[in-house]
């Protein structure tokens, strides 16, 4: 009975190809743009706010084939069709003169192109990681930009119409396998090309380097350590020779570790019984921190000293920072004889991903995991179920997963959103983590943002209402019921599951939004009423409601300590006043950070930083950045992320005794592909790594954007996207 309306839309949403001519996306109806799978535009194309090119990447998520040959459009600006899988073909608009960086990034059914003669521009990655492209016509004489066709694994022919090879940057073609890929150019112009920056590398003819690339240490060190030490006078490491890894018993992983990043970079053999070069892993008790290390090179090798194994791992996540050096390539020839001495200054550097609004599917979830570790991040935080979906396999309550991790639509997005996590794969998950030092903290919502586990078990709330999953955002007043004996049963027993699954001393339990609007829920609940009876509680200023969500999180936090070792943590509410000794709160409304920092001296709390002003990574980075359209999040400039005191101004013994870490969020209403995840990430994400780990004294802004930039050519190297919105 209740999944047949979402059965219904599903079924008019796929079913059958439709075709659509209009002027403008406007002309459309919300279900037309939803079921369109082929559009022609013909009118004046709006590029800014909820324009004609984001509803046609957001709405239209079925589309293969867009016309806009017809239409005036003389922008396609940054991330037109930004990770749209399905489209498979485009005709650009005739009068086209720039297309934006990543306007294509990872359109990856997309299979030939042709460049109208009109452009002037081709952005940076606009056409990265277009995996089954095969053919592109390049018209007339556009400057196309860094990176532009990385990743194109399949070109076989790049097609030009222009005798004067266009300026092209030197990365533009990098990955373009020359004995596979044809580049065709007019008669007599061979010449010319084969000489020409970016195009030279289809003759086979890789750039040449004015001498060795050498690294630069200090210049390239995102998060900065606590000190780099380069001694110019002695010798240096050459890094392209052959390596021996010596690692001390208990740092297999981090020797398997160092074998992938040697091998990846240098491309030279690692092996554990010969090699000119030596990187030397092992364990050094002394040091000050566990996270702590020394990195020492020398001319024969490198050997990294970690008090634990966590240490050792963050001296190879540095060295890969090192022989990254400037990203001129994938790997520099020479670094200096250097000594880095480093340790984190707080303990728990977290990301915050949410596949309950929009589900992330597990490869992808995985995927995430590497990039973070490399700015030395330790904590990847689930959000695994809200009001709109549960996406995590509970054995007890198969109905959880059956009927509440699929749904269509989100907000204006009319598209089926489905999926969830068995055990068996979150176990996958935890382990894979963990040999990035990674550690896994699941988060189960209470008493709001419940709406999914209430839809499947109406006695949850007060009164056994039937409730609808939410398939737009904001706020809902359904919540658990503290009142009933059956909310503690099914919350103990979703625990008991999930603590087997996630070793992690650490669970979090919501708590936020359930408390204002007020909670008319608990009020006018006569199992409610029952309870407040029998605890005396007789106000009714509103205190009555949450002294309840205290008694809920007690017993919680009571069954969570003592069956399984684990310290809950919670979203801070400023009316919620007592937090229990121990636990750890989020500061994150904007504006509050201060009273959550108050209350959690006050309650001998910890706290983990990740206010909304510098750490909500959902919300766009500038205006007219994407999301472009949303429910009205502020900006988070990467200034604001950079600008964050993880002391809060309260000095060391504030730093020692309450606070936690800090904590970047990536709430996924808008967030509607795994792509877009780390585009929203980063360089955010990196701007708050050094927020985490390095000491005030050694970072600042001028520095922290000097030694992002190769950070950032990397990850155009290794097409992975994100925002330049800074
Ligand atoms: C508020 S942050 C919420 C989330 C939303 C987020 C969007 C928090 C504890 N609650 O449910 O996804 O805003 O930015």
């Amino acid at each position: 009975m209740k999944i047949i309306p979402s059965l219904v839309l599903f079924a008019l949403l796929s079913g059958g190809a439709s075709a659509q001519t209009v002027s403008r996306m406007d002309d459309l109806t919300a279900e037309a743009k939803a079921a369109a799978t082929d559009i022609t535009l013909t009118g004046t194309l709006s590029t800014t706010g909820n324009s004609d090119l984001r509803q046609l990447r957001d709405l239209c998520w079925q589309l293969r084939r867009a016309d806009l040959s017809k239409a005036d459009c003389p922008v396609l600006p940054a991330n037109a069709f930004h990770s749209r899988h399905r489209l498979a073909e485009i005709l650009l608009p005739a009068n086209l003169k720039r297309l934006g960086s990543q306007a294509f990034f990872a359109c990856d059914a997309l299979t030939t192109l042709s460049l109208p003669a009109t452009l002037d521009s081709i952005g940076e990655a606009a056409f990265s990681g277009c995996a089954v492209l095969q053919e592109v016509t390049i018209a007339g004489t556009p400057v196309i930009g860094a990176f532009a066709f990385q990743n194109c694994d399949a070109l076989r022919t790049v097609r030009l119409t222009s005798a004067v090879p266009p300026v092209a940057d030197a990365t533009a073609f990098e990955t373009i396998d020359p004995e596979t890929c044809r580049l065709v150019v007019p008669e007599g112009s061979e010449k010319a090309y084969k000489k020409a920056e970016g195009w030279n590398v289809f003759f086979n003819k890789k750039q040449k380097s004015d001498g060795d690339i050498v690294c630069s240490p200090a210049d390239v060190l995102l998060p900065i350590p606590e000190s780099v030490a380069v001694d110019a006078d002695a010798k240096p490491l050459r890094v392209k020779c052959s390596w021996r890894i010596s690692a001390a018993a208990g740092l297999e992983n981090e020797a398997a570790q160092a074998a992938r990043i040697l091998g990846e970079r240098t491309g030279q053999a690692v092996a554990t019984d010969k090699g000119r070069n030596v990187l030397t892993l092992c364990l050094d008790p002394s040091l000050s921190d566990d996270e702590a290390y020394i990195l020492s090179i020398t001319e024969t090798g490198v050997d990294i000293k970690g008090r634990t194994a966590a240490g050792v791992f963050y001296g190879l996540m540095t060295l890969e920072q090192l022989l990254r050096a400037d990203a001129a390539a994938l790997c520099c020839d020479v670094i200096p004889a250097t000594v880095v001495s480093d340790a984190p200054r707080t303990h728990i550097r977290e990301l915050m991903v949410d596949p309950a609004r929009i589900f992330v599917p597990f490869e992808e979830l995985k995927a995430f995991i590497p990039e973070m570790a490399r700015y030395k991040f330790n904590a990847l935080h689930l959000h695994l179920v809200d009001d709109q979906a549960w996406r995590i396999e509970i054995k007890k309550y198969p109905e959880l997963t059956a009927n509440a991790s699929s749904r269509v639509g989100m907000d204006d997005m009319q598209m089926p959103i489905s999926g969830y996590y068995t055990q068996a794969q979150m176990k996958e998950l935890v382990a894979y983590a963990a040999t990035y030092h990674v550690d896994v903290v699941p988060e189960i919502e209470m008493p709001g943002h419940e709406v999914a586990a209430i839809h499947c078990f109406p006695q949850l709330t007060c009164g056994g209402k039937e409730v609808p999953i939410r398939t737009t955002c904001g706020v809902s007043d359904d919540l658990l019921c503290p009142g009933s004996e059956f909310t503690y049963e099914f919350l103990g027993n979703v625990f008991r599951e999930l603590a087997e699954v996630f070793p992690s001393p650490y669970i979090h339990l919501g708590g936020d939004e359930a408390g204002n609007p007020a909670l008319d829920c608990w009020t006018n609940c006569t199992d409610c009423r029952a309870l407040k009876q029998r605890l005396g509680i007789t106000t009714t200023d509103r205190s009555e409601n949450w002294r309840l969500q205290k008694y809920l999180f007690d017993r919680m936090i009571d069954t969570l300590r003592t069956k399984y070792d684990k310290t809950p943590m919670f979203w801070y509410e400023t009316d919620f006043k007592e937090i229990q000794e121990g636990c750890v709160t989020f500061a994150w409304r904007v504006g509050l950070t201060d009273a959550a920092v108050q209350a959690a001296i006050r309650n001998k709390a910890r706290i983990m930083l990740c206010p909304g002003e510098h750490c909500y990574f959902d919300y766009p980075m500038a205006r007219g950045d994407m999301p472009e359209v949303n429910w009205g999040m502020p900006v988070t400039t990467l200034y604001e992320t950079y600008s964050l005191d993880p002391s809060w101004g309260q000095g060391e013994e504030f730093e020692r005794n309450n606070l936690f870490g800090v904590a970047g969020t990536l709430w996924s209403e808008c967030i509607n592909s795994p792509e877009r995840i780390y585009y929203q990430a980063y360089p955010r994400a990196q701007a708050l790594s050094e927020v985490g780990w390095s000491r005030a004294d050694v970072r600042s802004w001028e520095g922290f954007l000097k030694r992002l930039a190769p950070t950032l050519r990397d990850m155009r190297r290794r097409g992975v996207t994100f925002s330049t919105a800074f």
